[in-house]
């Protein structure tokens, strides 16, 4: 084949495979987002993952890491539809196979994610039709020469053609991804009133670059496996406790919102924020204790871990005798007194408050199983990940931004410290080599909840470093030692530099 051919042919394949991908989303919006081909591949591939590269993903691109994974697997399956389209050109059932087994890849993908139907084949299977019958439009049968170069197919036609599968899939999959993303926001759900309301929450301090007291929804950190948030119907909703219990049961979405409810404001935190880091949040949490769920059920005597069930499948292992400690962990329905977004939860997820979210906040929560570790193991503790996950003491210094510039003159050096279950008692700001000093704090909203902190500061020219320690109340004073991240945690003292004008 000619050069030219070649390429025209790999275009041809490309092109079927783009308009499959694009209508298998769109259809995969009204029967299951997460059966969308490439979401379908995308996420079992993050499942397929070993750790470290996980890991150095996570610290590497942040939250960037789904958009280029979803990247990744298109450019992968392009390239290989494109092949599929050289091969076509030759003989066209061999070129069609490559796009069988693609499409056949993703249909196992979908078909084998947790909680799969047999309906979440059916995205795969549109994909595939509309793929080959691309392919086959395209590419002239029992020709050498794909249908451009053939005598009698205008290049006009060829690239008309092209454009106008090129734009329709375009649509397909854009109006795919809008009805998906427009139905994450259906949450009309009338909350109850708590019986243990908190106390209101104090006026925080108001620095510019400093993080707000209470974090906006819409700002909070969001950290999970999913490439698309399940969207749950709370008319089909359960939440079961089973297990080693007594009294198993399962309560409907009225049933569990008839129980006592109590309001805490807690702050939560992600294992994999680095020092200094963003994937912290702090909010008001409505919920019922999980020990009343506990109680009822009448938990056995073997039992030492709650394993936590995702719609989804996921799932998270927390330690019994820590959640049942006297702290105010629940299965929480509201954030900052709305219900849960679905990017947070909907309709209920588990709070606890100390643990990083990975041992102790599972999202669109279904089932709480009373177990051993033995036994089962969870998401994350089968990826080695630490068992017992206690958020570490950290001070993070939010204004002035490191490697930033600011003017000479009276400045303020601000952040946050928290030290969830313990408290944050005092924080220390070190400016160069000039000794702790002790900076002002902001209202105290308890022991699970982070403290405000700032230091006024005249700054001179030059380049100064900036560190920001934290004391627990019970007198742990934070250490510089830098861990990583993972397996339980960054540990050390955030340190920046400034340059000052
Ligand atoms: N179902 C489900 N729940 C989950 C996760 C997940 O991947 N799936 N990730 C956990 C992790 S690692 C964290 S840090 C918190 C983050 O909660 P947020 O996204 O509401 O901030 O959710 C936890 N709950
Ligand atoms: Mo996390």
């Amino acid at each position: 084949m000619k050069a030219r051919t070649v390429l025209l042919s790999a275009a041809i394949g490309v092109l079927a495979a783009t308009a499959g991908v694009g209508l298998g989303h769109l259809v995969a919006a009204f029967i299951a987002p997460a059966a969308s081909p490439v979401l379908a591949v995308g996420s079992t591939v993050i499942d397929a993952t070993p750790t470290p590269v996980k890991e150095w993903a996570v610290s590497t691109f942040g939250t960037a890491d789904k958009p280029i994974l979803i990247g990744t697997v298109l450019i992968g399956t392009l390239l290989l539809a494109g092949l599929g389209g050289i091969l076509a050109a030759r003989r066209f059932a061999v070129g069609a196979l490559v796009l069988v087994v693609l499409v056949a890849a993703s249909g196992a993908a979908a078909l084998t994610r947790p909680v799969a139907g047999v309906a979440d084949a059916v995205p795969s299977l549109v994909t595939g039709l509309v793929a080959l019958a691309v392919l086959r439009g395209f590419t002239r049968p029992h020709r050498r020469e794909p249908a451009a170069s053939a005598p009698g197919v205008s290049r006009r036609t060829m690239l008309l053609g092209g454009g106008a599968v090129i734009l329709l899939s375009a649509l397909a999959a854009a109006t795919g991804e809008a009805l998906i993303r427009a139905s994450r926001t259906l949450t009309n759900v009338a909350l109850p009133r708590p019986a243990d309301p908190a106390a209101p929450l104090p006026d925080g301090l108001e620095i510019e670059g400093l993080s707000p007291f209470r974090t906006p929804t819409g700002d909070f950190y969001r950290v999970d496996i999913n490439l698309t948030v399940p969207i749950v119907d709370v008319d089909d909703w359960t939440l079961t406790v089973d297990g080693d219990v007594e009294r198993p049961f399962t309560l409907t979405w009225d049933e569990l919102l008839d129980m006592d409810m109590i309001e805490r404001d807690i702050t939560m935190t992600c294992v994999s924020n680095e020092v200094g880091g963003s994937y912290v949040g702090a909010a008001r949490w409505l919920g019922v204790p999980l020990t009343d769920l506990l109680d009822r059920a009448g938990v056995g005597s073997r039992a030492d871990q709650i394993l936590s069930t995702a719609v989804d499948g996921f799932t998270i292992s927390t330690p019994l005798n820590v959640a049942t400690d006297g702290r105010d962990a629940m299965v929480a329905v509201a954030m900052n007194g709305e219900p849960l977004p679905r990017d947070h939860g909907f309709p209920a997820r588990l709070i606890t408050p100390g643990l990083y979210g990975y041992v102790g906040a599972t999202k669109w929560l279904e089932r709480l199983t009373l177990t051993t570790y033995a036994e089962q193991e969870a998401y994350w503790t089968a990826r080695d990940w630490a068992v017992e996950g206690p958020i570490k003491i950290s001070a993070r210094i939010d204004t002035p931004r490191g490697l930033g510039e600011i003017d000479a003159g009276e400045r303020v050096i601000a952040g946050v410290a928290w030290a969830q279950q313990r408290g944050v008692d005092e924080v220390q700001v070190r400016i160069d080599d000039g000794g702790w000093r002790p900076a002002r704090l902001g209202p105290d909203a308890g022991v699970d909840y982070w403290r405000q902190w700032y230091l006024p500061w005249n700054a001179t020219p030059g380049r100064h470093v900036v560190e920001a320690r934290a004391i627990t109340r019970d007198g742990e004073v934070q250490t510089t030692e830098r861990t990583s991240p993972f397996p339980d945690g960054s540990s050390g003292i955030h340190s920046i530099v400034v340059r000052v004008r």
